[in-house]
């Protein structure tokens, strides 16, 4: 079985966030199981790029509108990854060191889209199935099926994965004319409320969908940004599987990047060390329990609740915590951190950007990681936390519903708290203080974490199931 993952994130190669995650480590586990999984993706100037890339394997030309473009294929080096990459090299549109943010993102995406297939009917290199991610790479089932020159693909299953569903890649229908040439009759298979919608045309035109969690699927039903409506009408073709993560890369047994390894065995020590190293290179009371926040200051992270519920904890429980914040992202969030930072002085550290590394030793170091989200598809973080023997604390919302246990449940692995409010933040930090303060349930709690399997296995041998099911029925 021949499996195309197709997405505009990929670790290592480049990473904005967990969707980079899942499509750097799913293709490897799937491997695994004895399929052939590849990832194509876009061509990034990034020096993991420049030091692993192979061969060149095609080049072709697309025209978009009246304007026409070269582009290549290259393949990552054997053996870098543990599954194949093919790198759309698109000179003027694709050859950039940022993945996201440009003014012409809807011509970098639909040419990406455009070339992949052009390349693939080409040479002969169809695969079984495709299987795409997000939106940026959603219009391939609607391409494959209804343009004119990828009438050798027809009838290959695809199934679309929402990482994220409030991302949808809106583009009005003026961008038609930069698509390759396809049956206008089959339009309305691209419009949600007369704008071009690349996540609804995924939603229509795929096979199956999934969702990141079986939470998040039905959370989609009542609130998906607009496209709500669609998720239930489509729902006997969606799915819910739950992420999974790299144990080759997130595992404190041997992690690189932590200053002292450590198991389930000698947790206390190992965990003890690397909080030791961590607190003090931010000026912090290694003593004191630790709370950290690592992601996206976004609202539909609920990190805009950061600011106003360090200012509680400082007025609550003044000088018996820590609270550590790694993030970037939103610039009026971020100033609101800061200035919490400059007017507490103490018992805090905010560290503004993206630092893979950091964020390893935070996991290994911190007691606690907290997710106010407001949407939450699987969420990555608390499983990472669970694996380095931390606690997550977190909103009872999608992916954190689905694996976090709140205390007071059976076999619990974490604390749940109900609404995205400083109020409902503050009682789950609370009880986060008193399982610190019972160093026997406390440990007892990070052991049982860190024996917890939320590697892919599992879920990567679902989504093949999904492929076959969806294979056979040809
Ligand atoms: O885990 C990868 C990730 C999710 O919850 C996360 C999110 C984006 O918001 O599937 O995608």
């Amino acid at each position: 079985m021949k499996i195309y993952h197709i997405s505009a994130e990929c670790y290592p190669i480049a990473k904005t966030g967990g969707l980079g995650d899942v499509v750097g480590a799913l293709p490897k586990y799937q491997n695994l199981l004895g399929i052939d999984s590849s990832v194509i993706m876009p061509w990034y100037d990034k020096p993991f790029l420049r030091e692993h890339l192979g061969q060149e394997v095609y080049t072709g030309q697309i025209l978009q509108g009246n304007q026409s473009y070269h582009f290549s294929v290259l393949k990552l080096k054997k053996g870098v990854l543990g599954f194949e990459v093919y790198l759309i090299k698109i000179p003027g549109l694709l050859d950039r060191q940022e993945v996201y943010g440009f003014p012409d993102e809807v011509a970098q995406f639909i040419a990406f889209q455009h070339a992949l297939l052009r390349w693939i009917c080409d040479t002969n290199m169809a695969p079984d199935l495709f299987h795409c991610h997000d939106h940026h790479t959603g219009l391939i089932p609607f391409f494959i099926e209804n343009c004119y020159d990828f009438q050798a693909l027809k009838g290959i299953p695809t199934v679309g994965t929402v990482h994220n569903g409030q991302y949808q890649g809106w583009m009005n229908w003026e961008n038609a004319e930069l698509m390759p040439a396809f049956d206008i009759s089959k339009g309305g298979l691209l419009d949600w409320y007369n704008t071009i919608n690349p996540l609804a045309a995924m939603i229509k035109c795929c096979w199956a969908y999934n969702t990141v969690s079986t939470g998040y699927l039905q959370e989609l039903f009542i609130e998906a940004n607009g496209l709500e409506g669609l998720f239930v009408s489509e729902k006997a073709k969606g799915y819910g599987i739950i992420n999974g993560i790299d144990d080759d890369i997130w595992n404190p047994e041997n992690d690189p990047f932590i200053e002292a390894n450590y198991a389930a065995e000698n947790l206390i020590k190992g965990k003890q060390q690397n909080k030791k190293t961590l607190c003090k290179q931010y000026g912090l009371d290694f003593r004191l329990p630790l709370l950290s926040f690592i992601g996206r200051f976004a609202i539909e992270k609920g990190a805009d609740l950061l600011a106003p519920a360090i200012q509680e904890i400082s007025l609550k429980f003044k000088g018996k915590v820590n609270v550590l914040i790694l993030g970037s992202g939103d610039s009026e969030i971020e100033s609101l951190i800061r200035q919490i930072q400059f007017e507490l002085k103490q018992n805090i550290a905010v560290i503004i950007g993206y630092d893979e590394r950091l964020s390893h030793q935070i996991y290994a170091s911190t007691d606690f990681i907290i997710m106010p989200s407001r949407v939450e598809p699987c969420g990555l973080n608390q499983l990472y936390a669970m694996k380095y023997g931390t606690i997550p604390i977190v909103r009872k919302i999608g992916g954190l519903k689905d694996t976090v246990v709140d205390l007071v449940r059976k076999n619990p692995n974490g604390i749940v708290f109900k609404e995205a409010t400083v109020k409902d933040m503050i009682s789950g930090v609370r009880r986060a203080l008193t399982l610190y303060n019972d160093s026997t349930r406390l440990n007892e709690l990070r052991k049982r974490n860190m024996g917890l399997d939320y590697s892919w296995n599992n879920s990567a041998a679902k989504y093949v199931q999904l492929y076959q099911n969806l294979i056979n029925r040809l």
